[in-house]
């Protein structure tokens, strides 16, 4: 249990402390109570070396860094193999391997997903519109669709089809991966690694980690490589350009973020998950006149829809919808007591939300039939009835308004304002409609580089503190900050995306910022929008001729949890990417491997991990890269 006084040394988020406290004095566990409880993390699963691949185990290997009790005495470990004789390396990177199937999968179910709200949508069984048409006939040609005198409806049904067809594609590679420059493309065919098709990578990997196939590291290593690619630039790719051309391509736009955006005097509905598909409807319906005449009939004085995770992102970057907070704000959003239904569909749901609650009013409602949830209100959301089924959700917590307990609701004040939106096409045209003003900037030095921050919170980490603290560190010393995900929320909520915010950055990049209006941290989206990120490092290494590994660009996922946060850290490297992560990865039972991430991995892919847990050190680790870069491109 945090105790009393001690909110700010898990959190740095001043909208979540004084709920926190609230959640201890009402009693309601929360993430950082079931932390603590986990007491000492069990040294075999953070080194890796545990294995649970065949019933002939569980094995678990001696390792140096084991506490004394498991190496000496009754109960000591002595085993240097599994039964099976897999060695450390081994067990090491099959469990690497399965966490970026997982992960890659999970992205690439959610662009999957997408791509049949496209279809469907084409085919006119949706209600959702075409609202990027101009990325959609781009997309179209890119697969060589015919545009040419057709209907954007025709066009779309073919291109919904085609990018359905990458996930088993015969062609050999992923279309999308075209995208990378050249000599990206030479390296990733050199090692054998171009992605083949998405479910293709992953399946494949999930079969080499079976007992007694694939037994070599390095190898199974280059699978890892290969299906992160399918989920960098397949998968979240997908994801991402369908998303934009359904619901339309973000541009610039302000809105407001931290758990003070739930409103006292108005129903308050939070969306949690990732797919814009379900959120997009529940936009739709919280401004529907019925809905609103209803809530007024309860007594409100209106409906508020705000988001939690990466769903909050994508209607934050396409609607301007309120965020009330990253992965760590989830179950206190619920403690506020005045939130009337909280809305899920997939991933990064804690499963405790239900019994958190259960201790208010908070109606939980699951819809996805991939994620259920003991003890939620289980309402499907099918695309062809969407407008339908959002409705009734919204039935539902409307009238819930009525038992609201107002003595139990406390939210917090002072919600900060963001300005969001920034799409590769809304960046270009923040500049004027070309890159050249951003290059001339990183070629005089007024910008020294680009970094990318990306990635999860974790209870291991302060609470946004490493994700701002980096972030403040980078832009003062004139790096151009991009972000999605929890990473993005984190610095919302800081106060950095603002064009008022270049007066914390220093005077290169405080310059630029100001003739452009724009922020020094650019929300760029959800997670599986870091392909945008991917996509601007491409046209960037087009423009200067080089490979995306020579420019003075760099990633940290300084929180990462998640187990997609893994396969994005191996495409983020695999795309010629240096990478810092702030929470140790499970894999220091390996030497191998180890070794093959953080050092060797430059020599192969001119990029690689390193591991950084402080963040004024990570500051130091990235810029110390981009200035070695700028020298290499004379800069
Ligand atoms: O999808 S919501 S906790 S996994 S960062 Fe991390 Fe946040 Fe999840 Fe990425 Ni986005």
């Amino acid at each position: 249990m945090v105790r009393r006084g001690k909110e700010e040394e898990v959190t740095r988020d001043p909208s979540a402390v004084s709920l926190i406290a609230k959640a201890r004095e009402e009693g309601v566990e929360i993430v950082w109570d079931r932390y603590e409880a986990q007491a000492e993390k069990c040294a075999f699963g953070s080194l890796g070396i545990c294995c649970r691949n065949c019933n002939m185990g569980p094995c678990r290997l001696v390792h140096p860094e084991l506490p004394w009790y498991l190496k000496r005495g009754p109960f000591a470990i002595e085993a240097e193999k599994g039964v099976c004789g897999a060695s450390y390396d081994t067990i090491v990177a099959r469990n690497l391997a399965r966490m970026v199937a997982s992960g890659a999968a999970a992205h690439s179910e959610h662009g999957r997903d997408i791509a049949f709200a496209l279809l469907h949508t084409a085919e006119g069984k949706t209600r959702y519109a075409i609202k990027g048409e101009e990325k959609l006939r781009k997309i179209a040609k890119e697969f060589g669709i015919e545009t040419n005198g057709r209907r954007k409806e025709e066009i779309a049904r073919d291109v919904a089809t085609h990018i359905l067809e990458e996930f088993g594609t015969l062609k050999g590679k992923l279309q999308f991966s075209e995208r990378a420059p050249q000599q990206r493309k030479e390296i990733w065919k050199n090692l054998g690694i171009i992605p083949r098709g998405i479910d293709r990578e992953i399946v494949e990997l999930m079969h080499r980690t079976h007992i007694g196939v694939d037994n070599d590291y390095q190898s199974i290593i280059l699978q890892i490589l290969r299906t992160s690619l399918a989920d960098g630039w397949g998968g979240s790719m997908v994801a991402t350009e369908l998303s934009d051309i359904l619901f339309g391509v973000p541009r610039p736009v302000r809105a407001r973020v931290n758990l003070g955006v739930l409103e006292e005097n108005k129903v308050n509905i939070v969306v949690h998950g990732h797919e814009p598909t379900l959120s997009e409807m529940i936009a739709d319906a919280v401004e529907d006149e019925e809905m609103l005449k209803l809530a007024e009939s309860v007594g409100a004085e209106g409906i508020n829809l705000c988001g939690i995770c990466c769903t909050a992102n994508e209607i934050l970057m396409r609607r301007g919808i309120p965020v009330a907070g990253n992965f760590l704000n989830q179950e206190l959003a619920l403690i506020t007591g005045a939130v009337e239904a909280m809305i899920v569909d997939v991933q990064c749901i804690m499963p405790s939300l239900p019994d958190v609650a259960k201790c208010y009013h908070t109606l939980f409602i699951s819809t996805s039939p991939k994620a259920r949830f003991p003890g939620a209100v289980h309402i499907e959301f099918e695309e062809e009835r969407g407008y339908d089924i959002a409705k009734e959700i919204v039935r539902k917590a409307v009238e819930n308004f009525r038992n609201r307990r107002p003595e139990r609701v406390k939210i917090p004040s002072g919600s900060v304002e963001i300005l969001a939106g920034f799409s590769v096409e809304s960046i270009l045209e923040a500049l004027g409609g070309s890159l050249k003003p951003l290059l001339d900037a990183l070629k005089d030095g007024a910008v020294r580089g680009i970094a990318a921050l990306v990635g999860c919170n974790n209870p291991k980490v302060r609470h946004d503190y490493a994700h701002v603290e980096i972030t403040k560190g980078l832009i003062a010393r004139d790096v151009l900050v991009v972000e999605t995900g929890c990473s993005a929320i984190a610095c919302a909520k800081a106060g950095l995306m603002l064009p008022e915010s270049a007066r914390f950055a220093g005077d290169g990049l405080r310059e630029f910022c100001n003739s452009f209006s724009i922020p020094p941290v650019l929300h760029m989206g959800s997670c599986v929008d870091i392909s945008r990120i991917l996509v601007l490092c491409a046209e960037i290494a087009r423009s200067l001729g080089v490979d995306i590994a020579d420019l003075p660009v760099a990633a940290a996922a300084p929180e990462w949890m998640s187990e997609k946060a893994v396969s994005i850290a191996a495409y983020v490297v695999a795309s010629g990417i240096l990478t810092v992560l702030g929470v140790e990865p499970p894999i220091l039972g390996s030497g191998g491997v180890v070794n093959l991430l953080t050092e060797h991995a430059e020599k192969l892919l001119a990029a690689k991990i390193v591991v950084e847990k402080e963040p004024k050190k990570a500051v130091e680790v990235i810029v110390e890269h981009i200035e070695k870069k700028r020298k290499a491109l004379g800069f």
